[in-house]
């Protein structure tokens, strides 16, 4: 049985990876670990540390017989822009951390890179596998950064290391914080509680994203996945749907009444620069990947949620 360490485990991605990995695994067997106390009854261990800790994690891994790592702590896009030193140093320091800890403790390693790594000269639609990884954020650089990281030590030291590019995740448990993609989230608490939005981007700003149970399916697919059919070792491309503010608006009026109203902000440059979707037929093909979330069923989803959590009829 795998014993799991999961790192930024509050965050938007932990909040729902750490109940999948408890049901998967067994609730004892995943360990948290976040710069915050958890919330009552979340995880069976938790530990409080600001990475990078390179002897922190170093103990905390002895401590619990960590065999696994899903190393989710990262600073996001917008966020990124505001401290770019501080964002080279959490993001890529703390990988190189965990994958040093990796090599010593024979870990397999989960790491999540994001359709950030690419740029403005990447071919914007559909993406390819193999294409060009030029950002133009330092949140894009720490991704692309990262990704030859895992490579070379998976090809260098065999750690067994595994990542997706995750599109914008949607998700109605814990609010993304600092990224680009977050209008696609907010838009449904502001609908719930308002009726009203201002999106900070243009409407025909088309991104690719993906609903947070497919986003959590994926990666643990691909964390049982056999070795021998992996031929990626950077980081796999991933595909949810594409849509645009004003096609996502639409879709939410097919439930309520939205007024939104569009004025951008420095997040349109980062969107601009990123694909408008992506070609993941090599996840499809190496471990079966299939998305099952398209915008109308999202959308009902997250709305049926969202209610219950606001507490809205
Ligand atoms: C962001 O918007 O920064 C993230 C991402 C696409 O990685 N959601």
């Amino acid at each position: 049985m795998a014993h799991i360490l999961v790192t930024g485990a509050l965050g938007q991605i932990g909040s729902e990876l750490v109940p999948a990995l408890q049901a998967q695994y067994g609730r004892e067997n995943v360990v948290t670990l976040d710069m915050k106390s958890q919330p009552a009854g979340f995880a069976a261990r938790h530990e409080v540390a600001k990475l990078p800790a390179k002897a922190v994690l170093a103990r905390v891994i002895k401590k619990h017989r960590i065999d696994t790592v899903y190393h989710l702590v990262s600073l996001l896009s917008a966020t990124g822009e505001k401290d770019p030193s501080y964002t080279w140093y959490l993001n890529v320091q703390s990988l190189k951390d965990v994958l040093d800890l990796a090599v010593e403790h024979k870990l397999k390693i989960f790491w999540p890179s994001s359709i950030a790594a690419f740029g403005p000269t990447t071919p914007h639609d559909q993406t390819p596998q193999h294409t060009v990884l030029a950002p133009t954020t330092m949140y894009g650089v720490t991704k692309a950064a990262g990704e030859l990281l895992c490579q070379y030590y998976f090809l260098k030291y065999g750690v067994d290391v595994r990542s997706v590019r995750y599109p914008g995740v949607i998700s109605a448990e814990a609010l993304p914080g600092g990224g680009t993609t977050d209008y696609a989230v907010a838009i449904f608490y502001e609908v719930l509680k308002t009726g009203q939005y201002e999106c900070y981007l243009k409407p025909d700003s088309m991104l690719p994203m993906i609903y947070m149970a497919d986003a959590m399916r994926a990666t643990i697919q691909l964390m049982e996945a056999d070795p021998q059919q992996l031929t990626i070792r950077t980081s796999y491309n991933l595909a949810g749907v594409s849509f645009t503010p004003a096609e996502l608006v639409s879709e939410i009026q097919q439930h309520l009444p939205l007024k939104v109203s569009y004025k951008s902000d420095s997040r349109q440059a980062i969107a601009d620069s990123w694909p408008n979707s992506i070609d993941d037929s090599v996840a499809r093909k190496d471990w079966g990947w299939r998305h099952e979330y398209d915008l109308p069923r999202l959308t009902t989803t997250m709305l049926e949620k969202l209610r219950v959590k606001l507490g809205v009829k």
